[in-house]
C-alpha cells in the first residue's frame, strides 16, 4: 500500500464522517479519568455580593423564573456547570417575591443558607424554609418560591441539568398561573413524615423519592451529634447521607445530599473515587486539599471536588466545629457501573501541600497519581 493510498484513505474516512480508533484511542480510553473540571473556590464575600445586587437590579421574569447565580467551572469552557453532572447556584428571593411555578424533568435539590419567612411549595405541600433546611425537587414535580417576610431568603440549588442535557432528555414546563394551589396543611409532608422511621400506618411506602420535601436543620444536627458520640470515617469525619426513610437509598437518582462535620482540628485521610462534588460551607473554617493544592475556606464558601481527584479535609480550628454540605452525582456513577474508589496509600493518607488555591490562573489537576 503507497503513501497517497493511505491518504486517500484518510480523506475518505473524513468525507464519510468515520473515525479511525488508532488515531485516537488514548484521548478516547485514558488510562485513569482526566476530568475537564477543576477543582475550585468561590468565596463566599463574592457570592453574597453579586445575589444581592442582583436582588437589587433584576427582577424574576417568566421564562428565566428564577434569581439564580450558576458556579461557572473555569475548565468547562464557560458552560454554567460546576462539574459534568452537576448545577450549582446561589439563589436569591427578596421579601415577598414569587419565583413562579413551573415543573422539569431536572431533579433538584436546595440548600437554605438564611432567611425567614421563605418557603417553596413542592407538588402542593408548601413548607416554609429556615437555615439549614435541605429541600428536595423530584423531576416533574410543581414547584414555586416565595416569601411572606420582609428579608430575603437565600440558598444553594443543586440539579442535575448538565448530565439532563448531555441526555437530550431535558422537557419543561410553566405553570398556567403564577403559583399552584397549596393542597395540604403547611409543612404538611414535614408532619407526616418528619420522622423517618415511622410512616403513616395506611399509607404504602414511597419508593421512588421520599415523601418528605424538606429536611429540617433541628433533626439533621441532633443526627451529627449523635453520629459523632460513637462513629465517624477516615475520609469525611462525621458525615451523614440524606435518604429516602423508605428505602435508605439518595434522595434523587442523580444526586446525592451529605451534611458532614469536621470537629475541631479533625484532619481527614485522602482518598478519591469517581464522582464530583460541589461542597457549601455552612459553619467553620478550614481547608480541603485537593491534588495537593491547598483550598483554605470559611462560612458560606462554595468549592468543587472534580471525579478522581485526592481530597482530604481539615478543621483549622481548635475549638468549634465545620460543617459542610454537598451534592455528589455519586448514584449516577454507581448505578451505571461506573463508581470505583481509592484510598490514598501515600504518608499516612496525607497528601504533599505543592501550593494554594489561586483563583486567577486555572490548575489543571496531573492525571498522575500526586
Ligand atoms: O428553583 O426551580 O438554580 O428551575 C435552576 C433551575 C433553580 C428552581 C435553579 C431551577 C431552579
Ligand atoms: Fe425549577
Amino acid at each position: 500500500m503507497s503513501d497517497s493510498e493511505l491518504a486517500r484513505l484518510y480523506d475518505d474516512m473524513a468525507r464519510e464522517h468515520l473515525t479511525p480508533l488508532w488515531k485516537l484511542e488514548s484521548s478516547i480510553l485514558p488510562p485513569v479519568p482526566c476530568p475537564k473540571s477543576v477543582a475550585w473556590l468561590w468565596k463566599w464575600k463574592e457570592l453574597f455580593d453579586v445575589a444581592s445586587r442582583s436582588g437589587r437590579l433584576v427582577t424574576i421574569e417568566r421564562g428565566g423564573d428564577r434569581r439564580a447565580v450558576a458556579l461557572s467551572n473555569p475548565g468547562l469552557g464557560g458552560a454554567p456547570y460546576a462539574t459534568p453532572t452537576l448545577w450549582a447556584a446561589v439563589q436569591w428571593l427578596n421579601g415577598h417575591e414569587v419565583a413562579p411555578a413551573h415543573r422539569h424533568t431536572a431533579q433538584a435539590v436546595r440548600f437554605i443558607i438564611d432567611g425567614r419567612g421563605g418557603y417553596s411549595t413542592v407538588q402542593g405541600d408548601k413548607v416554609y424554609l429556615g437555615r439549614g433546611d435541605m429541600v428536595i425537587n423530584p423531576p416533574w414535580y410543581w414547584h414555586d418560591h416565595g416569601s411572606d417576610a420582609d428579608e430575603p431568603t437565600i440558598w444553594m440549588d443543586g440539579l442535575d441539568i448538565p448530565l439532563n442535557n448531555y441526555l437530550d432528555a431535558n422537557f419543561f414546563e410553566p405553570h398556567a398561573g403564577e403559583q399552584q394551589a397549596v393542597t395540604q396543611v403547611l409543612d404538611g409532608s414535614v408532619m407526616k413524615y418528619g420522622v423517618g422511621q415511622l410512616r403513616p400506618a395506611w399509607e404504602p411506602r414511597s419508593d421512588r423519592y421520599p415523601p418528605i420535601f424538606a429536611y429540617k436543620w433541628e433533626l439533621t444536627e441532633r443526627a451529627l451529634l449523635n453520629l459523632s458520640r460513637v462513629d465517624s470515617s477516615p475520609f469525611d469525619d462525621v458525615a451523614l447521607e440524606y435518604t429516602n426513610p423508605h428505602t435508605g437509598r439518595s434522595v434523587m437518582d442523580t444526586i446525592s445530599c451529605w451534611i458532614q462535620m469536621l470537629r475541631p482540628a479533625a484532619h481527614t485521610q485522602a482518598h478519591r473515587h469517581t464522582s464530583s462534588a460541589v461542597y457549601y460551607v455552612f459553619e467553620g473554617r478550614g481547608a480541603t486539599v485537593i491534588d495537593g493544592i491547598r483550598f483554605d475556606w470559611e462560612q458560606g464558601d462554595m468549592f468543587v471536588v472534580p471525579s478522581w481527584a485526592a481530597h482530604e479535609h481539615l478543621n483549622a480550628l481548635n475549638d468549634q466545629r465545620a460543617v459542610m454540605f454537598s451534592i455528589h452525582d455519586t448514584p449516577v456513577m454507581a448505578a451505571l457501573g461506573k463508581y470505583r474508589e481509592e484510598p490514598l496509600p501515600s504518608s499516612g493518607g496525607r497528601q504533599k501541600v505543592t501550593g494554594r488555591f489561586d483563583s486567577t490562573r486555572v490548575q489543571r489537576a496531573n492525571s498522575e497519581a500526586p
